[in-house]
């Protein structure tokens, strides 16, 4: 028999500054977990530090969702292997981003718009821009939201913080970046994506694909820059409303090998 403590919770957390999303307020920072629910608590107050100590700023707006989740909705994809090339400027670093985008199989047309999309912006992006990888045509229409991905943690934390913590990569950010570019990744119709952090002292990015895996590029932007963004780019002809689906309400358990 099922005990209750075996029921999966899903934890969500958004936070703004200065009111809430939408009514003027600055985003700060979201999280989101999926735990047994003897761990909510003690996620939800972890969360709750987050957004008042965070690089963004001290939030003043918190919100939380606390949902049980259906066990047949759930699916499993595999956690993306990890490399890293290192570099010293942005300059370089953008240079080996756009260097495995086009051994990820993305377009030079498509490289070049994604790098546009993210260059021209003058605030951080909520979401990820969709940009068909072989015409660079944006597919989302959904402007500086973009598309959330959501709905996903690792099966088997203890298992995964062994593994990056003996990498040397514990930590919140190569946490929530490789889980949420593993279930990107394991999306039909992904080819590859391209990150870097909204995080003003965050410099490190990467580019993620199935075919590779996790591309961690050790430093992407200037320190002291807080505009941020992602790219997902898909397979030309991609059904885009299945690929929102799956991103926004998939639930993806990441498996650690
Ligand atoms: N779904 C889609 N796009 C998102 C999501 C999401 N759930 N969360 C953030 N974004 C977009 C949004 O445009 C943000 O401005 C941008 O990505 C950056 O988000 O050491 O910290 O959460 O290996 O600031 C990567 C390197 C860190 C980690 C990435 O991203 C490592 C990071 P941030
Ligand atoms: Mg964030
Ligand atoms: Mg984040
Ligand atoms: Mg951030």
């Amino acid at each position: 028999i099922m005990g209750e403590e075996k029921v999966l919770y899903s934890v969500k957390m958004r936070s703004s500054l200065g009111g809430a999303h939408g009514v003027g307020g600055q985003h700060i920072s979201g999280a989101e977990r999926i735990v047994t629910k003897n761990s909510v608590e003690q996620e939800m107050i972890s969360m709750l530090h987050r957004a008042w100590e965070h690089d963004r700023g001290a939030a003043d707006f918190i919100q939380f969702k606390v949902e049980a989740l259906r066990h047949e909705g759930i699916t499993c994809c595999p956690l993306l292997p990890l490399y890293q090339i290192d570099t010293a400027t942005k300059e370089e670093g953008r240079a080996a981003a756009k260097k495995e985008l086009l051994r990820s199989g993305v377009s030079e047309t498509a490289m070049g718009k994604g790098f546009a999309i993210l260059e021209s912006l003058t605030d951080s992006m909520r979401g990820a821009a969709v940009v068909d990888a072989e015409t660079g045509e944006r597919l989302d229409g959904l402007g500086m939201r973009g598309v959330r991905c959501s709905c996903m943690d690792c099966e088997d934390t203890c298992a995964y913080e062994a593994q990056m913590g003996a990498k040397g990569l514990g930590g919140e950010h190569p946490r929530e970046a490789l889980i949420l570019a593993s279930k990107v990744a394991a999306a039909p119709g992904t080819v590859a994506e391209l990150c870097w952090s909204d995080d003003p002292f965050y410099v490190t990015g990467y580019v993620g694909s199935p075919k590779f895996g996790y591309g961690r590029i050790t430093v992407m932007k200037e320190k002291g820059d807080p505009i941020g963004g992602r790219v997902f780019f898909v397979k030309h002809g991609t059904d885009m409303d299945r690929y929102v689906e799956y991103m926004q309400h998939q639930t993806v358990l990441v498996r650690v090998k």
